[in-house]
């Protein structure tokens, strides 16, 4: 199985969505094995979009990220990369499909609610920004083996 690091952004926990989005976890069979409800620092935002660091957006995604409350959480199941890629739908909200966690929620291609590790590459990077080893629970669903 694998492992994926989703937060839940400043909009989507303004929109009352968190509830909405963690039962389409569940219900897909995904697995929580971690979870917090945090804002982030400057410091912490930076160095998760390091990566957009040269984009005209830059900034302005540091500010939005950090305006408020976000969920973070550590999701794991098969292929768990992308069917949560999946189910978050395409990053530009407006050409996101029905269905989807952005097509059915948002038009904004910054304030898109969701973020999902896009490789396991992106994973490592990232859940260690939220996520100490001890704060990863080592427990399992009693249907896992079911689903
Ligand atoms: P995704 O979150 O779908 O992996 P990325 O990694 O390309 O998308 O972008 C990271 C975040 O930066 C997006 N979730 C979105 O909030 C913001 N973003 C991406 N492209 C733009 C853009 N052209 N203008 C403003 N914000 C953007």
């Amino acid at each position: 199985m694998e492992r994926t690091l989703v937060l839940i952004k400043p909009d989507g926990v303004q929109r009352r969505l968190v509830g909405n989005i963690i039962t389409r976890f569940e219900q897909r069979g995904l697995f929580i094995r971690a979870m917090k409800f945090l804002k982030l620092d400057l410091k912490q935002a930076e160095q998760h979009y390091s990566v957009h660091k040269d984009k005209p957006f830059f900034r302005s995604l540091i500010e939005y990220i950090t305006s408020g409350p976000i969920v973070a959480m550590i999701v794991e199941g098969n292929n768990s990369i992308s069917v949560v890629r999946g189910m978050c739908g395409a990053t530009d909200g407006s050409k996101a499909a029905p269905g989807t966690i952005r097509g059915d929620f948002c038009t904004s291609i910054q304030n898109n609610l969701i973020h999902a590790s896009d490789s396991e590459e992106s994973y490592q990077h990232e859940h260690k920004i939220y996520f100490s080893n001890t704060e990863i629970l080592d427990w399992r669903y009693i249907d896992e083996e079911l689903i």
